[in-house]
């Protein structure tokens, strides 16, 4: 279908029917989409390459904790039946290839700009349009905003005196360098122990002399048991594809998993310990999809949390060791759980000390090393696996002025108010993939942002043959879905962590749950009937009341 869209609104101003900002996989595959709709459009990606977080996260022993079998693609039955992943749990080298190639197989590539970070965007209202700056001085004028920035890709740094002062080698596990960098014979500190230093922890430890790290929390983590795809793996998923996308369409994770019981306080502890030690051996996510009031019940919380602790027990060799690494005063997975290989064998080795910081708080770092409340530690390089301004830092880095010249940083200081996570009142056009108020983070994301690239496809699609020209939530609606996803939130367990879901990880960032919590197969039928009933709680302008400069 050929979409009519309006005209290049002055000479001296690229245009653009849409302007697509990312090229992760969500950045792809609306720009794949727009395509078919015949639109004209442009990727802008601050990177030299696609990806997103799998350009960034280069970190040794970065790999995906969904199924690579899941964790791709659904929109094209050839892209399934050709791509062969390796790996149960694809690396990032080949989730990355992955990335490369279906941005060459569908013509992508040529539509991309890269190494151009948008800086500003802002709406114009008389001509309903997005003057979209790139690097600080290009304009592009665009009807359409679509932000594909990924909701874990703005890093965030601790506030360390003297931060800047190391004269050693410094890393964000999320901006690693392309070109290898090597450990071996040095003496090498790691910030943090969420799933970025879970994953990276035993690789350098292979190698590093020394390895320190600095832990704040301990984590909650299951081992992935990674290994090779077999042909009979490949057999039974190519035989039953169709059918396993549209269970994972419709899954509370956006995965298949196998299928919990209602609850761990109605089994007997035999039983309860059977069925954790099935997912543990079986490896990765399904471990808290056990029992469906894990993140709603603390009693039955506490029996998942007493499963792992003593899987860390049995691991570690040392009484003391164990004691500092072993998570206590939070549920599981009301931080992310992590997934790992080897993490707490690692701690075993002679090479590896953990510091908890809450003990040896860091004081300040300096040109030499991490200087704590209880020694100077001299090291050769720091890595710092602090995480992210997660699911808006990434969207209010940019100078973003909705009607009015309002900045969607203020509009969001309390918090971020969206209607579906889609879009947000006062700013319109400007789509968010896969945005706070939606699954996100908490669903396998390519089928969180397969949902959304679809149902804004299907959206602009109605607004062109129906002559419309913005499209923006009514703030009534809007305040529902807040209140709606902040309800949902607070009858389950994640207030009672302070995780990044919760922007608690983030100085000064208000303390609100984030992500919806109702799963993604709900969250789709929710998306689904809005639109079927005339995109319910949104409102519509048409081109008749709107003006645009011919040029
Ligand atoms: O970041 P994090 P991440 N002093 O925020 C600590 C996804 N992901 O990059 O917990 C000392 O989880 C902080 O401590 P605390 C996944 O969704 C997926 O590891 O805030 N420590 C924490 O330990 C994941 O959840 C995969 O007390 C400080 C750590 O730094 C998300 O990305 C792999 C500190 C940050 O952990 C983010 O993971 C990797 C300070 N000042 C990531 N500031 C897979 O698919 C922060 N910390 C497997």
């Amino acid at each position: 279908m050929e979409m009519k869209m309006s005209k290049p609104i002055c000479v001296n101003e690229e245009y653009k029917d849409a302007v697509v900002v990312g090229a992760g996989f969500a950045g792809m595959y609306m720009l794949y989409q727009l395509g078919q709709l015949g639109m004209s459009a442009v990727g802008l990606e601050a990177g030299d390459g696609v990806g997103g977080v799998w350009y960034w996260n280069r970190y040794p022993g970065a790999r995906c904790d969904i199924e690579s079998m899941q964790y791709s693609y659904s929109f094209s039955r050839e892209l399934e039946d050709e791509w062969d992943w390796s790996e149960r749990f694809a690396g990032q080298q080949e989730i990355l290839s992955y990335a490369q190639h279906v941005a060459e197989r569908f013509g992508l590539i040529e539509k991309i700009n890269f190494n151009a970070r948008v800086t500003k965007a802002e709406f114009d209202e008389t001509t309903s349009t997005w003057v979209v700056i790139v690097n600080g001085d290009r304009a592009i004028r665009a009807k359409f905003l679509l932000l594909a920035t990924g909701s874990l890709s703005a890093s965030s740094m601790p506030d360390i005196k003297g931060i800047d002062t190391f004269r050693g080698q410094s890393f964000h596990t999320g901006k690693w360098p392309h070109e290898p960098v090597s450990f071996e014979g040095k003496k090498v500190a790691i910030i943090g122990t969420g799933s970025s230093a879970i994953q990276c922890i035993p690789k350098i430890a292979q190698e590093a002399e020394e390895l320190l790290v600095f832990q704040r929390t301990p984590n909650f983590s299951v081992p992935l048991h990674n290994r090779p795809l077999s042909e009979s793996d490949y057999k039974y998923w190519r035989s039953n594809y169709q059918e396993l996308r549209h269970q994972m369409r419709y899954a509370r994770g956006g995965f298949v998993v196998d299928k919990g019981m209602p609850s761990a306080l109605e089994v007997s502890p035999e039983e309860r310990d059977r069925e954790y030690t099935k997912r543990w051996n079986n490896g990765g996510l399904g471990f808290t999809a056990a029992f469906e009031d894990l993140l709603f019940s603390k009693e039955a919380n506490n029996t998942a949390a007493e499963f792992l602790r003593r899987r860390i027990a049995n691991i570690i060799q040392d009484k003391k060791i164990a004691e500092v690494l072993t998570p206590s005063g939070y549920p599981v997975g009301a931080k992310r759980i992590c997934c790992d290989t080897s993490y707490f064998e690692t701690f075993n080795k002679n090479n590896v000390r953990v510091i908890d910081v809450n003990k040896a708080s860091i004081k300040e770092i300096t040109e030499r090393g991490i200087s704590t409340s209880e020694e100077m530690h001299e090291v050769d390089s720091i890595i710092f696996a602090t995480g992210y301004d997660a699911l808006t830092g990434a969207i209010t880095r940019i100078d973003i002025r909705g009607r009015g010249g309002q900045l969607l940083s203020d509009k969001w200081s309390a918090g971020p108010r969206t209607y579906l996570g889609l879009l947000t009142a006062n700013f319109p056009n400007m789509f968010m993939i896969t945005g706070p108020g939606s699954p996100s983070v908490l669903a396998n994301m390519i089928m969180a942002i397969e949902q959304h690239v679809d149902w804004i496809h299907d959206c602009l699609a109605f607004m062109d043959s129906n002559g419309m020209d913005e499209i923006e939530p009514e703030v009534s609606a809007e305040e529902d879905w807040v209140n709606h996803v902040n309800e949902l939130a607070q009858k389950s367990l994640y207030y009672n962590a302070n995780s990044w879901y919760l922007g608690a990880n983030v100085p000064g960032k208000t303390r609100v749950f984030m992500p919806y919590i109702g799963g993604l197969g709900n969250y789709r039928s929710i998306c689904d009937e809005i639109s079927e009933e005339g995109y319910r709680g949104f409102s519509f302008k048409s081109s008749s009341t709107t003006k645009v400069v011919e040029k």
